[in-house]
């Protein structure tokens, strides 16, 4: 069956090409796909650009709009265990973490469902006469929504669900990697009614369709989830027609812990911040920034816990982790690691591929500490993307210098997606969260994550509200509407003898 949707039709790519998607734990084929042409994103853009000028979307009532949603997450809560499978395969993540994120996706779509009918906008009390006058909002218009391939379908959930609740229309191309589960997402949306043209899915790689998305000029607004050098191609590709813009481009997340936190729950988090779903997390807690005093244990500790972490493939019940996403993302990890040791850092686990007939055909890399870092390092400012965790420590003669020199650290990188501070002083935790310059701040916690706040990044981690994430604002247009009830002419330029004549 053909993947591109476009102007509700299945079709192969212009020129016929496909790929093979393999799954990354164990090689085996899991898909054949049709990989797009420039001609297939224009054409898919096209659709979206007639489907809002002159379809129905743009203009149905929120309240079915916020059904159509609504079915479509009743449809993910039936077909969880289909969709965390074609998740798995594709990603080579367990089950269990996808599972998790098909949760997570049934939660963002009926928060958006929520958020189609409520703020229509508001009356202004001008206090002239005659004039009535409102702040409306109205659908952006088309929009070019480009996904990466660690969260596949919860990242892809994050743009379509609010792209549809404003009344958006929209081109969707998910990471060339992982397909499968748009492929769902479309065919699933056009079975519950959503108009031809309003949604359409491009597959294929980003250098192939990417700059005609982010280029055309019948594209509103590009939401782009990726990394950071790709995410500053967008940005640069969609100014030559001032779009609007949302980018979420990762980030280098501290992870802050002070020698008065509860450090065996400190320690657990500390893990899974940084070992869930092999670190291709965007908010991985993958600095760990600890106080001098406690370094040593602490870091003993998790080294100790972190080598006895399983690899494994979806479908084994004992893993811990999986594997990374592809054979160059795991060279990317590991050239990394030897970029750290060549500056300085200290190996204390992991560091090298697992070796066994379990991994042979898979990309698996083990949980990797490196000690004694610094901010001058590489390998602390870069993101790996992977299982990586470097570690830095702060003192202080005082109370307030110790928190000054924790909070310099974690400030000192370019990212600010997220982060988290460990403590149990109440105040302590307050005040370094307040002064943390991340768009995410978790207290003695790490990871959690709810539809309903904001995901936004600081600095160079992103642009907009992702965002959209949370609230419309990223896919609606606001316009302020004044109406004068009883227009008159006015005189500005009438002829001053004429009036006094009258
Ligand atoms: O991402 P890309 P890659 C980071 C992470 C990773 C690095 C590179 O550090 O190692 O990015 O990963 C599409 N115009 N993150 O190469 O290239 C591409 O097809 C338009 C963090 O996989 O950013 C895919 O759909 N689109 C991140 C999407 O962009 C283009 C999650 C993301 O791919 C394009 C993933 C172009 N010119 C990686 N080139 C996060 N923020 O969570 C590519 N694409």
């Amino acid at each position: 069956m053909p993947e591109l949707f476009i102007d509700g039709t299945w079709r192969d790519a212009a020129d016929g090409a496909t790929r093979e998607i393999r799954c990354p734990a164990d090689g085996r084929a899991v898909a054949t796909v049709a990989e797009a042409t420039a001609s297939d994103a224009e054409a898919a853009v096209l659709a979206a650009r007639r489907a809002f000028d002159h379809g129905p979307w743009p203009h149905t009532p929120a309240p079915e709009r916020a059904a159509l949603l609504h079915r479509l997450a009743d449809r993910l809560e039936q077909e969880k265990e289909e969709v965390a499978r074609l998740e798995s395969l594709d990603t080579g993540k367990r089950m269990v973490e996808s599972r998790i994120d098909v949760d997570d996706i049934v939660s963002v779509f009926r928060h958006f469902a929520g958020l189609a009918q409520a703020d229509a906008g508001r009356m202004v009390d001008t206090g002239v006469p005659d004039v009535v006058s409102r702040v409306v909002h109205e659908p952006l218009g088309v929009c070019a929504l480009i996904t990466p391939w660690n969260f596949p379908l919860l990242q892809t959930s994050w743009k379509v669900a609010p792209a549809l609740a404003a009344g958006c229309t929209f081109v969707l191309k998910p990471s060339e990697l992982t397909p499968s589960t748009a492929v769902w997402l479309v065919r699933t949306l056009a079975d519950l009614g959503l108009p031809d043209g309003a949604g359409n899915l491009v597959l294929g790689a980003g250098a192939r369709v990417g700059p005609t998305l982010t280029e055309h000029p019948g594209v509103d607004l590009v939401s782009f989830t990726g990394g950071l050098e790709t995410g500053r191609r967008v940005m640069a590709a969609a100014s030559g027609t001032v779009k609007k813009v949302a980018l979420e481009l990762g980030g280098k997340n501290p992870n802050v812990v002070f020698a008065d936190a509860d450090l065996d729950a400190a320690l657990d988090l500390a893990l899974a911040a940084i070992f869930l779903d092999s670190g291709q997390v965007c908010s991985a807690g993958s600095r760990l920034i600890v106080e001098e005093s406690v370094h040593d244990s602490f870091v003993d500790a998790l080294v100790e816990r972190a080598g006895r972490i399983r690899l494994g493939g979806p479908f084994d019940d004992d893993a811990q982790t999986g594997p990374l996403i592809s054979a160059e993302h795991r060279d990317k990890v590991e050239r990394y690691v030897a970029t750290g040791i060549g500056e300085g850092a200290r190996l204390r686990v992991g560091g090298s591929r697992p070796e066994g007939p379990a991994y042979d055909e898979g990309f698996f890399f083990p949980p990797t500490v490196l000690d004694d870092c610094h901010t001058g390092m590489r390998c602390v400012q870069e993101e790996s993307f992977g299982p990586v965790l470097t570690v830095e420590t702060f003192t202080g003669a005082t109370r307030e210098e110790t928190e000054d020199a924790a909070v310099a650290l974690a400030n000192d990188t370019l990212y600010g997606l997220a982060g988290a501070v460990w403590t149990q002083d109440a105040g302590r935790a307050e005040r370094v969260a307040a002064r943390l310059r991340h768009g995410t701040i978790w207290i003695n916690d790490y990871h959690p994550y709810v539809a309903q706040a904001e995901w936004g990044g600081y600095k160079q981690s992103g642009i907009g509200r992702e965002l959209g994430l949370a609230g419309l604002d990223e896919y609606r247009e606001t316009k302020h509407i004044w109406h004068n009830v009883r227009p008159a002419p006015q005189g500005w330029f009438d002829d001053p003898s004429e009036s006094e004549q009258g």
